[in-house]
């Protein structure tokens, strides 16, 4: 099933807006391999907040080493392999058949620090783990660290379908790189990321976690751009070696449940998560090239007026000049004309396009004034507009807008339809299918909180987007 969408997006993408993109100048659609990539999930957290138990937890395997003390400051990539095999890092980053070239960027020390760990487990079939080095507390993670740790947390984070952030009792979100990377890796991510206050197992007395809670959500609030806080997942992972807490636990384990079920749902998650990225995509360059063109078209024509202004003048003064028999005005009239011509195309012209381009909000505008009557159209309109804005007048200036070929009308219709009925039907198609294989949709997914959430559960709302420059867009996630 989720084949067939993802073959309908690389389709849209195919035809028409991958020809578009490059007729208008406009930044490339994911790669094939970047749409075709597993999904992925990110595990981040301070050292020792049970990211590894919990994956192991997952998986009924010891794949990771756990422990107390920071066992391990790499990032393992846990994927599905018939048989249980390892490669390092510089066979990962350099195998074209892996989604992880780009890692190299960030240089030998963190490739040297990167692991894919191959397990035949039922759940790596549909779903990818990444577990994380620990957070610690310098907060110029760069010097203990060695390499851009917030750098390729980032990178991580854009390239995953969820992100789950674990805390623990002993520190709920206080260590200097959590903030750190809080603040550099995961802004405008939220949309696919999940709180965990993990180990309340931990907890004797309600009192201790109500103060972990408290701890927790203060320290978020500080860190996350928005008005409500996201719903918090307090849960634990049952391990027999542990004293039991004296609270009742089912409410955590509820959560623990609820926390699977989202891992499960990744895939469906991401095929969301890519229509999303895909009608980000295509609004905005709707927005960029209609303004483009409008602009091109328009100074095409007011080249084509003075230059027909100039031929129908010289030429009328040649042939008056012949029919008179002054042939000798004929050179001066030559002459005329050339600068007459040089005049137009180096400095009229030239002012023109100026012009054009820093009309560039008044066309905007004009071309989209019934869409800006609609008030919550106007505020996702403006918004988008003024993202892509600065690049399109930069490539308009750079260019110069004389060597854009005029957008077709058959592609101005298929961009419309596209943005305003296919890829809406699509969403819902999905939506529809889901309900009908039983799973619960994403939308779905919202009407069952874990157990205590901050405030509200999340609300479709603005976010910013994953890996290509996805940006602000209305999603479920
Ligand atoms: N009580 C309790 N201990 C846990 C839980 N999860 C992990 N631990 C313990 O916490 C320590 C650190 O766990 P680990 O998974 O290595 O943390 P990581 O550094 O985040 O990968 C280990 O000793 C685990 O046994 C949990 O849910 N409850
Ligand atoms: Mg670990």
């Amino acid at each position: 099933m989720m084949e067939k969408f993802a073959n309908r997006i690389r389709d849209y993408y195919q035809d028409p807006l991958d020809p578009l993109a490059e007729q208008f100048m406009f930044r490339r659609p994911p790669t094939v391999g970047e749409l075709r990539r597993p999904p992925q999930v990110l595990l981040l957290g301070n050292h020792s907040s049970g990211k590894s138990t919990f994956v192991n937890h997952l998986l009924g395997d010891d794949v990771q080493s756990t422990g107390v003390a920071p066992t391990d400051d790499g990032f393992t990539i846990i994927t599905y392999g018939a048989t249980a095999t390892e490669r390092d890092g510089p066979a990962v980053v350099s195998n074209p058949d892996l989604p992880y070239e780009g890692l190299r960027h960030f240089g030998d020390h963190l490739v040297s620090h990167v692991r894919l760990k191959l397990r035949p487990a039922e759940l790596l079939k549909t779903v990818t783990l990444i577990d994380s080095p620990g957070m610690i507390d310098a907060a110029k993670a760069e010097n203990g660290r060695g390499f851009d740790f917030p750098g390729v947390v980032r990178w991580f984070a854009e390239r995953a379908d969820l992100v789950m952030v674990f805390f623990d009792p002993d520190k709920p979100g206080t260590t200097g790189e959590t903030l750190q990377v809080f603040r550099e890796s995961l802004v405008g991510i939220d949309h696919k990321m999940l709180i965990i206050l993990n180990k309340v197992d931990q907890f004797q007395c309600l009192h201790d976690f109500a103060r972990a809670y408290g701890a927790l959500c203060w320290n978020l609030g500080k860190v996350i751009a928005r008005k409500d806080l996201p719903m918090i997942y307090n849960t634990f992972v049952p391990l027999t070696d542990k004293p039991k807490s004296r609270l009742p636990m089912e409410d955590f384990e509820k959560a623990r449940t609820d926390l699977i079920g989202e891992i499960r749902r990744t895939p469906t998650r991401r095929m969301d998560n890519q229509i999303t990225q895909i009608q980000a995509y295509a609004e905005r360059l709707r927005l960029h090239a209609m303004v483009i063109d409008k602009a091109a078209d328009k100074f095409k024509s007011t080249r084509a007026r003075w230059r027909g202004l100039l031929l129908l003048l010289f030429g009328g003064l040649g042939a008056a000049a012949f029919g008179t028999g002054m042939v000798v005005a004929v050179p001066g009239i030559a002459l005329a004309a050339v600068l007459a011509v040089s005049l137009t195309e180096l400095v009229t012209l030239p002012r023109s396009k100026r012009r054009l381009i820093s009309r560039f909000d008044q066309i905007f505008e004009k071309l989209h004034d019934r869409e800006l009557l609609l008030r919550d159209r106007a505020e996702d309109l403006r918004m988008m507009w003024e993202e892509v804005s600065p690049r399109a007048r930069e490539i308009a200036e750079k260019s110069g807008l004389e060597s854009f070929k005029k957008m077709s009308w058959h592609d101005r219709e298929l961009l419309e339809e596209l943005t305003g009925e296919l890829i809406p039907q699509l969403r819902s198609e999905l939506y529809d299918a889901m309900r009908d294989s039983d799973a619960p949709s994403p939308a779905l997914a919202e009407d069952e909180p874990a157990m205590f959430p901050a405030a509200k559960p999340p609300r479709p709302r603005l976010v910013e987007g994953d890996g290509s420059g996805t940006p602000k867009r209305k999603t479920f996630f």
